[in-house]
């Protein structure tokens, strides 16, 4: 199934293209285009300066050369991204999910859930969210739609507490992974962004080693705004993978093309619907097709 990505960019690509001519207004009007996707600036004169190359030294002159020749570029910048899920050697395998709220991890956890029991995974999800009796009842629904265990807190009670449970049951049951799910908080909020340092030490605590992966869930409509997130949460609490859900309906996806390469922190998952089965695991050529096409 082909992805449809950043809704009205190929519309104003094929505009472009369209007129049929190669010249430097073209690669004006590619790099406002880039720049609307919110790919940074710095990534997209990159990406752009290497087209350039390419359309010289191979003289391309349709449009689809170079529609395809842009692809090629964008994949290539992304190229060392794809990076998969670490899986540990000793059960369970914990991810904690934190991010902004409505970013998306509730729903993420709940289609990793699906997905590795799916593929014949014990799971176990940790609501860890307990600042909204809501947001547990949320992950409740979802684990019994999915079919997985949960291990739940009350609400206002200790997000560590819950963590620390969730890993011990794990242990004790034989679960292959605990997904933990944290309250949406922002990042400029002091407190809160402790509150995920505890998180982490008590998880290290339970297992014996921080969590296998620490996943920032980035709303893909966030813009360039997304790197100071990882950025910042990244300081507390040593983010190690980043999903970008909502990518099936926003036009400015492009700000996790400058993720991995200020940060360091490659995105893992990608999130292109509300439907459990609507996750894909990240690869810079279907990103980069369906960015442009
Ligand atoms: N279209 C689309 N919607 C999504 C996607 N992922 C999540 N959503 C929707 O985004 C909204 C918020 O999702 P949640 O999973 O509750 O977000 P959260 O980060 O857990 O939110 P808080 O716990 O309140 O911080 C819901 O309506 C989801 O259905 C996605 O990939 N595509
Ligand atoms: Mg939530």
């Amino acid at each position: 199934m082909r992805l449809k990505l950043f809704k009205g960019i190929k519309d104003k690509l094929d505009r472009l293209f369209g007129r049929g001519v190669v010249d430097e207004s073209l690669f004006e009007d590619l790099e406002e285009v880039l720049l609307s996707a919110d790919v940074g600036i710095t990534v997209a004169t990159e990406i752009l300066d290497d087209l350039r190359m390419r359309v010289r030294k191979e003289k391309l002159e349709h449009p689809e050369e170079i529609r395809s020749a842009l692809a090629q570029a964008i994949t290539k910048k992304l190229a060392n991204e794809e990076c998969p899920l670490v899986v540990s050697d000793s059960a369970p395998t914990v991810y904690l999910f934190l991010g902004v709220n409505g970013a998306g991890k509730t729903t993420t956890i709940a289609k990793l859930a699906h997905k590795l029991k799916s593929e014949g995974k014990r799971v176990l999800v940790a609501a860890a969210d307990t600042f909204r009796a809501a947001a547990i009842e949320q992950l409740d629904i979802w684990a019994q739609r999915v079919g997985v265990e949960i291990v739940k807190g009350v609400p206002g009670g200790d997000p560590g507490a819950v963590v620390f449970d969730a890993i011990t049951a794990a242990k004790a049951r034989g679960v292959d992974f605990v997904l933990a799910d944290t309250a949406g908080r922002q990042h400029t909020r002091a407190n809160l962004m402790q509150e995920l340092e505890k998180i982490g030490r008590v998880s290290q605590k339970a297992l014996g080693r921080p969590p296998d992966e620490v996943l920032l869930v980035i709303d893909g409509n966030t813009g360039q705004n997304a790197i100071r997130q990882a950025e910042e949460f990244g300081k507390v609490a040593g983010v190690t993978g980043v999903v970008v859900t909502k990518l099936d309906g926003t036009a400015r996806g492009g700000a996790i093309l400058g993720v991995k390469e200020r940060l360091g922190i490659p995105v893992k998952l990608i999130g292109v619907g509300e439907k459990v089965e609507d996750l894909r695991t990240f690869d810079a050529k279907e990103y980069a097709d369906a960015l442009l096409e």
